[in-house]
C-alpha cells in the first residue's frame, strides 16, 4: 500500500486547490459559464442538443411537449386498458407525432420480429455467479449480443455515413425487442431457481414482459405499462442518456452504446436509487422492529442516515426543483390500487417528513421526491420484492428514450463528442490574473 499512501500524500493538495476554487472562486467566469459550472459536474451549461424530452425544473419532463399526466390520457392503451403503451412514446419520441393504437401495434409487432435472443447470451449468463449483481448481468448481456450488429457490419463494409442510421435503426428495434426477453431471464436465474417463462406472442411488449417476469395478474401488467412509459427517458444530459450519446458519438453501435449507459444507470445516485429506496425501507422496518414506522421513527432514522453522510435515496434531483411528476404518477396508481399497502404509507409519510429535514441541511437543492421514491414500493407489493433487480426495470424503459434519440443522432449525422477540459492550474491561474487586475 506504500503507493496508496503516496497517493493520498500528495492529493491533499489537490484537494485544497480543488476546494479553493470551488468555494471561494466559483463565481470566476470563463466565458459563457463560471468556475463553478466547471466543477460542480456542468450544471446548467447547454451543451446538447436533444429533442426527444425537455426537462422543466419546475414542471418536470415533458416529452415532444406533452407531460406525463397528458401522455397517461392521450397515448394509446391495449384494449380495455387504463395505462398508456410503452410503445406510443416510442412512437412519439421518434416521430414528434402522438400515435393511434394501430400505429402502436406497429411497434409491437416490429419489436417482436427479431426478439429471439441468441443462445450464447444465455450460456454467457448462466456461466456468471449469482451474485453478479443484475444490472452488471445486463450490461454484459446486451454487450454479448454486439457480435449480432448490423450498423458494425455494414460500418465495417464501408457503409456511407448518411446511410448509417438505417442501421442504427434495425439494431435499435432488435436491442429493444430483446431486452424483456433478456431481463426477465436475468431475474428467473437469480431468483427463481432458473426456471424460464417463454414469451407469449400475443400480448404487448410491457404484457409479455411481466409474463415472462412470472406476475400474471392483469393489475401488474398496468403497472409495467406504466413503469416502463414514464422512465423512459429525462431529457439529455442525465448520466444514461448522455453516455449513449457520448459513446454513439464515436460511431460505436447500440448495443456498445446502450451497454455503457446501462453501467451508468447502475449508480446510487442515478437508477439504482430506486433499489436503495426500498433496501433503506427494509432496513427502517427491521431497525424498529415493526412493519409501520411512526413518523417521529421516520424522522429520526432519516437524521441518522444523514448524520452517517449517506444520501436519502429517492429524493434531490440535479434539474427538477419540485416534486417529480412521475412520483405523482406512481402514487396515484399506488392510491387507487393499493391505498393500504404498508410501504405505501411509508413512502407517503416520507414525502411529509424528508423535505423539511433535508431543507434544514442547509445545501440540498432540491427536497423533494424523484422517480425512485416509489417505484419500489409499488413492485413489493404484487411480491416483485427482489430489489437488487429494481435498476433493470428501469434500464429496460430507459432504451427507448435514448435508443430513439440515438438514431436521431445517426440521421443528423452528429459529431463526435469533444468537450474541452482545463487543469486546475490554468483556473488558478485564472483567478491569480483576475486578482492582480484589481
Ligand atoms: N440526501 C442527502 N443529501 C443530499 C440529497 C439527499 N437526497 N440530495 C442532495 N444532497 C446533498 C448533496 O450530496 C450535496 O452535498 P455536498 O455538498 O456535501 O456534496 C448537496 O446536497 C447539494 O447537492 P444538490 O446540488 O442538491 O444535488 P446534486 O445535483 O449534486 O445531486 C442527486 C443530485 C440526485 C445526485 C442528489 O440529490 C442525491 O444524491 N439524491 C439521492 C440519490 C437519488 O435519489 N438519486 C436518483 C436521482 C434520479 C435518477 O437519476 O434516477
Amino acid at each position: 500500500m506504500e503507493f496508496k499512501e503516496r497517493f493520498a500524500q500528495r492529493a491533499v493538495k489537490m484537494r485544497s486547490d480543488y476546494q479553493e476554487l470551488k468555494n471561494v472562486h466559483s463565481e470566476v467566469d470563463l466565458g459563457n459559464y463560471n468556475i463553478g459550472q466547471v466543477l460542480g459536474g456542468m450544471r446548467g451549461m447547454i451543451g446538447l442538443l436533444y429533442d426527444t424530452s425537455a426537462l422543466d425544473p419546475e414542471e418536470g419532463i415533458r416529452f415532444r411537449g406533452y407531460s406525463i399526466p397528458e401522455l397517461r390520457a392521450k397515448l394509446p392503451k391495449v384494449p380495455g386498458g387504463t395505462e398508456p403503451m410503452p410503445e406510443g412514446i416510442f412512437y412519439l419520441m421518434l416521430m414528434d407525432e402522438l400515435p393511434t393504437y394501430e400505429d402502436a401495434d406497429m411497434v409491437t409487432k416490429a419489436w417482436r420480429k427479431d426478439s429471439e435472443v441468441p443462445q450464447h447470451v444465455f450460456t454467457m449468463l448462466d456461466s456468471l455467479p449469482l451474485n453478479t449483481h443484475p444490472m452488471a448481468q445486463f450490461s454484459m448481456a446486451i454487450l454479448a449480443m454486439q457480435s449480432d450488429s448490423i450498423f458494425a457490419k455494414k460500418y465495417n463494409e464501408g457503409a456511407s455515413k448518411a446511410s448509417l442510421w438505417e442501421y442504427m435503426f434495425e439494431d435499435v428495434m432488435i436491442l429493444i425487442g430483446r431486452l424483456p426477453r433478456i431481463a426477465a431471464y436475468i431475474y428467473r436465474r437469480t431468483y427463481k431457481n432458473n426456471e424460464h417463462i417463454a414469451p407469449k406472442n400475443d400480448l404487448d411488449w410491457a404484457g409479455n414482459f411481466a409474463h415472462m417476469l412470472g406476475y400474471e395478474q392483469d393489475e401488474f401488467k398496468k403497472l409495467m405499462r406504466l413503469y416502463l412509459t414514464i422512465h423512459v427517458d429525462h431529457e439529455g444530459g442525465n448520466v444514461s442518456a448522455h453516455t449513449t450519446r457520448l459513446v454513439g458519438s464515436a460511431l460505436s453501435d447500440a448495443y456498445l452504446s446502450f451497454s455503457a449507459a446501462m453501467n451508468g444507470l447502475a449508480g446510487p445516485l442515478h437508477g439504482l436509487a430506486n433499489q436503495e429506496v426500498i433496501r433503506w425501507i427494509f432496513d427502517l422496518q427491521k431497525e424498529i422492529g415493526k412493519s409501520l414506522p411512526t413518523k417521529e421513527e421516520i424522522e429520526k432514522y432519516i437524521r441518522k442516515t444523514l448524520a452517517e453522510g449517506r444520501v436519502v435515496p429517492g429524493y434531490g434531483h440535479a434539474v427538477l426543483r419540485k416534486t417529480d411528476p412521475r412520483f405523482t404518477a406512481q402514487h396515484e396508481f399506488a392510491m387507487k390500487y393499493m391505498p393500504n399497502d404498508e410501504i405505501v404509507q411509508i413512502v407517503s409519510m416520507l414525502y411529509e417528513v424528508v423535505p423539511g429535514i433535508l431543507n434544514e441541511t442547509g445545501k440540498v437543492k432540491n427536497p423533494w421526491p424523484n422517480v425512485d421514491a416509489h417505484s419500489g414500493a409499488l413492485l413489493v407489493h404484487y411480491g416483485l420484492v427482489e430489489y437488487d433487480f429494481y435498476t433493470v426495470l428501469f434500464g429496460v424503459s430507459r432504451a427507448l428514450g435514448v435508443l430513439s434519440s440515438l438514431i436521431i443522432d445517426r440521421y443528423l449525422g452528429l459529431p463526435l463528442e469533444r468537450p474541452k477540459s482545463v487543469t486546475t492550474k490554468f483556473l488558478l491561474e485564472k483567478v491569480g490574473a483576475l486578482q492582480k487586475q484589481g
